[in-house]
């Protein structure tokens, strides 16, 4: 029955872009592992995606990409303050992260919160057709579940969290805990990135909604709810093509020459943001070279910290952390023409990116919380002669099945230099198995199995 396999996608951004081609702007898909999983789906079901496609203002017309149709979800200028910068970025995103910056409780950015939501929501119900799955991603769309329930009680409803959801005493903090909770209850399968995150919301949802259940089912007002882990992932295939690409050797080549070919190179690859624990490696990599265990000569640091969220006063201050870090760590042991750290402030395309992966000896992942990672994962599929070593928080998400990678606690200092050390020094037998094991774990879960996976469970 295609019709009831029709699927749409409702997300805070849809994964376009507009670009200029020629002397007019036309829309092209973003790279990305979800819509690269999506994709292929939602074009053999006929399927959309509903979600923000950036700007203020009038939403552009709804249109069709690849065979996926688009419908862009206006935005104004205050609900872009108060529901994505406000709720979603200063309210959420920290209390999920382990508070790790202290979570501002708002009345104001509330009910902007609720009034985006429903606005996602009515645009849901208005693309769906009875039978059809609705599958909501992420920690800004909490609400919509219930409210496209309300609105249309006939298709099948199925949310994602992409980010970490904290433990049941944090979460309590929550002001508007219960208003969360029972929206999440409106879906039919709520995912989660691990077995952890499960089993805080499961806990929190007896608590605060007061639900009985167990065994990964939950019920509440006479339906059923289903609670599962499942891991997001990557697009491997394309990693490995990239990864063994000749332009790449060429790439790689000369990256290698620019960093010293004698040094050892470690790397992070992160958006500039408080959760990824940037400023905790810059510290293990000063408490390297002040200890002698490193030496400008023979090791080097690259850190590529992508934008993120500039307008939010946090990521400012984390911007200006790092950076006085990276000129502190320069200025005192650098030497002219050797610096122990370069730092850029800019996102790279994804060829470059993949040399630098390529390029790496040590790959440093160290988040104080991540919902999964995929850093840690794309390292690990452009490593394919089984060289390099995976430095891994195991605080993100990615720690439940790297599980060969080095495991560091960001929140130590010392045990994160001494985690560098290990990884600096790795027998290259015990470096290979390690590596062998970690390509094994993103071999059996790709983001298509993470896909199948999820949407089999949605639609059974
Ligand atoms: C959220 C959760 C969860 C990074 N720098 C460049 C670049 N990237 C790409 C990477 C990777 C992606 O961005 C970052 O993904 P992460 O998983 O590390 O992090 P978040 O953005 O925080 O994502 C996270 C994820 O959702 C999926 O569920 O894993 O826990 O926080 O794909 O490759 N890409 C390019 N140049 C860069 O400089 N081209």
């Amino acid at each position: 029955m295609a019709s009831r396999r029709r699927l749409v996608v409702v997300s805070n951004r849809l994964p376009v872009r507009r670009v200029r081609r020629g002397g007019s702007t036309a829309w092209e898909q973003s790279p990305g592992g979800l819509v690269t999983a999506l994709a292929p789906i939602l074009k053999s079901a006929r399927g959309a995606w509903i979600g923000w496609a950036g700007g203020s203002g009038r939403a552009p017309a709804p249109f069709t990409l690849e065979g996926v149709r688009y419908t862009p979800v206006s935005l104004s200028r205050g609900q872009l303050e108060d529901f994505y910068e406000g709720f979603s970025n200063r309210t959420l995103w920290p209390l999920y992260h382990d508070a790790v910056r202290a979570p501002e409780f708002r009345r104001r950015w509330w009910w902007p919160y609720v009034d985006v939501n429903r606005k996602y929501a009515e645009a849901a119900a208005a693309t769906a057709k009875r039978g059809d799955l609705v599958w909501v991603h992420d920690y800004h769309l909490q609400l919509v579940p219930a409210m496209l329930r309300e609105l249309r009680p006939d298709v099948r409803i199925a949310f994602f969290l992409h980010i970490p959801f904290p433990p049941d005493e944090l979460f309590a903090h929550m002001p508007w805990r219960s208003q969360i909770i029972e929206g999440l209850l409106g879906a039919d399968l709520i995912g989660f990135q691990t077995p952890t995150g499960v089993r805080h919301f499961m806990a929190t949802a007896r608590r605060v909604a007061g639900v009985h259940g167990s065994r990964g089912t939950l019920s509440t007002g006479g339906r059923h709810v289903r609670v599962g882990a499942y891991p997001i992932s990557i697009d491997l295939a394309a990693f490995d093509r990239l990864a063994r690409a000749p332009e790449t050797a060429a790439r790689l080549h000369r990256l290698r020459v620019r960093l010293g070919r004698d040094r050892r190179v470690i790397l992070g690859v992160d958006r500039l943001d408080y959760s990824k624990g940037i400023d905790a490696r810059l510290k293990a990599v000063a408490e390297l070279l002040t200890s002698g265990r490193a030496t400008p000569a023979d090791t080097v640091f690259v850190q590529v910290a992508v934008p993120s969220r500039e307008s939010v006063k946090e990521y400012a201050e984390l911007r200006e952390e790092v950076e006085r870090l990276v000129g502190r760590i320069n200025g005192e042991f650098g030497e002219p023409g050797l610096a122990p750290v370069h730092y850029l402030h800019r996102g790279l395309p994804q060829a470059e990116l993949v040399s630098h992966y390529l390029a790496a000896d040590v790959m440093l992942v160290t988040p104080f919380r991540d919902g999964m990672n995929l850093v840690a994962k794309e390292y690990v599929a452009c490593r394919t002669d089984d060289t390099g070593a995976l430095v891994l928080s195991e605080f993100a998400g990615a720690a439940h099945e790297l599980k060969a990678a080095l495991m560091v606690n960001p929140h130590d200092v010392d045990g994160l230099a001494a985690g560098i050390d290990a990884a600096l020094h790795m027998p290259h037998a015990e470096g290979a198995r390690r590596m062998r094991s970690l390509r094994r774990a993103v071999r059996h879960n790709t983001v298509f199995d993470w896909a199948d996976e999820y949407l089999g469970a949605a639609w059974s």
